[in-house]
């Protein structure tokens, strides 16, 4: 179990949010042993409950909860006995009198954990699965990743009301995108900017795959301690799966100095991994019914199985094109032609795999090179560089610099190279360059004063955040993906069956 620590800006994914120790007020929590006598509970249990925190702990639940609202809860949550998550109750009439619940119920470590938030009978009477399958369906109409997001966002903000929807995409690194947005009224525009990994912490990132949803109701609002502090077992009680956390104080520090008084975000997974997150803003509090969170939540799960399919059809439409190029190269081989030729009339097809900036040829002692490349003397001293990596196999860098120091002062600011050798003694190559990525994505719209900044500043702000992570990839391209990779070594053997091919018809033709 993390312990507290003193968390700066410096050191974002040691804060230990799962264990805070609080609840936001739109929920009240209780937690109880396997015997159900009362660990823990929020103090605003007495507001929302009518049941005194400090009274209840150590005493039997069965002294607060009538026989029949026990047996309900404990049916519902011995459904969950062989599986992690919550188990849910919408509109509940726990006391018998009148006033209705949602009800979360989830198993942390020894203890069941149950969570009370008010609500009226009527938005649990809501059937909301029609419209989700309209929603669903208007994203099944697009094919690439950015217009199913953009619909989907587009989706959310019908279900939600907030006045930005975001889609912000996860790379490798843990850096993130925001590939797609819908904005309500005036607002800068987030769409296309990169931010640090450290933005959303990796523990938060590791803590959203389990727990898909959550909400912060009011960033100014109260929190109430979760009492005792440290339970029975001397741990704080872990919230991974609790729905009415109360959140880090450095990112309600974020979201104020945004202007946002309301967020809320949903997981976007691609198998077991984090892929993304729908993230969400309103510019006033807002609280979202329980079983407007969990129409949500089973939205963006049919939303995951849309990407698949997309991103899978994507790939293999790639293997597809890289099978198609080589046939295509294959045939048009024939006397005369050399590899500069047959590059020139397939440069475009190949950038629709492997997207560069500029391209190299070199073979047989001949350079030709188009786009953002080295100049030929520059690529000559590169060239005995690259004749130092391996023969056998592409070569790839996103920061040239860091491994070839003459690169830094290239005319042209390529920063990144995809090599492939195409013959072995003396080498060929085809080189794919990168310009810098910071260089490819520019902040969009006007600078505008955050509302009052906190005390760590304006680093804690999307701007700052925008500018840090330009900072951190200074002199990097984007990064060679793995299926651009793959594309190359295929297109390399490709190109290798090529030089053979025309080399043995120069031998005939010599005969
Ligand atoms: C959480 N950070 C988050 C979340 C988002 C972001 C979406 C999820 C919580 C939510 O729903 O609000 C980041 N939000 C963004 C980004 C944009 C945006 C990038 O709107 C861009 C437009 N955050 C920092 C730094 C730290 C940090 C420097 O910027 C650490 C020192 C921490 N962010 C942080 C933590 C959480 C978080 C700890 C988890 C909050 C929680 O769930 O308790």
């Amino acid at each position: 179990k993390g312990k507290q620590v003193d968390v700066d800006l410096s050191n974002c994914d040691r804060e230990p949010i799962h264990i805070l120790g609080h609840v936001q007020s739109f929920g009240c929590l209780l937690a109880v042993s396997s015997d159900w006598i009362v660990v823990h509970a929020s103090t605003n249990c007495a507001e929302m409950l009518g049941l005194d925190p400090e009274e209840a702990i150590g005493k039997p639940f069965a002294d607060f909860f009538s026989p029949g609202s026990i047996h309900d809860l404990r049916t519902r949550i011995q459904a969950l006995a062989y599986q992690t998550g919550c188990a849910r109750m919408f509109g509940y009439e726990v006391f018998e009198d009148g006033r209705y619940y949602n009800v979360s119920m989830h198993r942390s470590d020894q203890f069941l954990v149950f969570e009370f938030e008010k609500t009226t009978l009527s938005s649990a009477d809501q059937d909301d699965t029609g419209l989700v399958q309209a929603l669903i369906g208007r994203v099944q109409r697009h094919d690439s990743v950015e217009m199913a997001s953009e619909e989907a966002a587009r989706a959310i903000q019908a279900l939600t009301g907030m006045d930005r929807v975001m889609v912000y995409r996860f790379d490798e690194d843990g850096t993130g995108t925001v590939i797609a947005e819908v904005l309500k009224g005036r607002g800068e525009p987030y769409l296309g900017l990169r931010y640090p990994a450290s933005d959303v912490p990796k523990q938060a990132r590791e803590l959203y795959k389990k727990n898909l949803l959550r909400i912060i109701s009011d960033v100014n609002s109260e929190t109430y301690p979760i009492l005792p502090k440290i339970g029975p077992s001397g741990d704080p009680l872990d919230l991974s799966l609790s729905v009415s956390r109360a959140v880090s104080p450095i990112h309600l520090e974020y979201l104020r100095n945004m202007g946002v008084q309301a967020s809320m975000s949903v997981s976007i997974m691609r198998r077991d991994k984090l892929w993304g997150l729908f993230a969400c803003h309103h510019h006033m509090p807002r609280n979202l019914d329980y079983k407007t969170r969990s129409t949500i939540e089973l939205f963006a799960q049919l939303f995951n199985y849309e990407l698949a399919q997309i991103e899978m059809a994507q790939e293999f439409n790639d293997l597809d094109t890289a099978q198609i190029l080589h046939d295509k190269l294959m045939s048009q081989i024939s006397g005369g032609v050399t590899l500069l030729d047959i590059f020139n009339s397939f440069s475009d097809e190949i950038r629709s795999v492997i997207p560069f900036d500029g391209v190299v040829v070199y073979s047989g002692g001949k350079f030709k090179a188009s786009g953002m490349t080295p100049t030929e003397e520059e690529f000559m001293g590169l060239a005995r560089f690259l004749n130092t990596t391996k023969g056998s196999q592409v070569y790839a860098t996103d920061n040239l610099a860091s491994r070839y120091e003459a690169a830094d002062s290239f005319e042209d600011r390529a920063v990144g190279l995809l090599a492939l050798p195409i013959s072995r003694k003396p080498r060929d190559y085809l080189v794919f360059f990168r310009r810098e990525l910071a260089q490819t994505v520019t902040w969009a719209g006007n600078p505008e004063k955050p509302v009052e900044l906190g005390p760590h500043g304006a680093r804690l702000t999307p701007r700052k955040s925008f500018a840090a992570w330009k900072e951190v990839v200074h002199g990097k391209c984007a990064s060679w993906r793995e299926s651009e990779l793959r594309a190359a070594e295929t297109l390399r053997v490709t190109l290798i069956e090529v030089v053979l091919k025309l080399s043995d018809e120069a031998e005939a033709d010599r005969k």
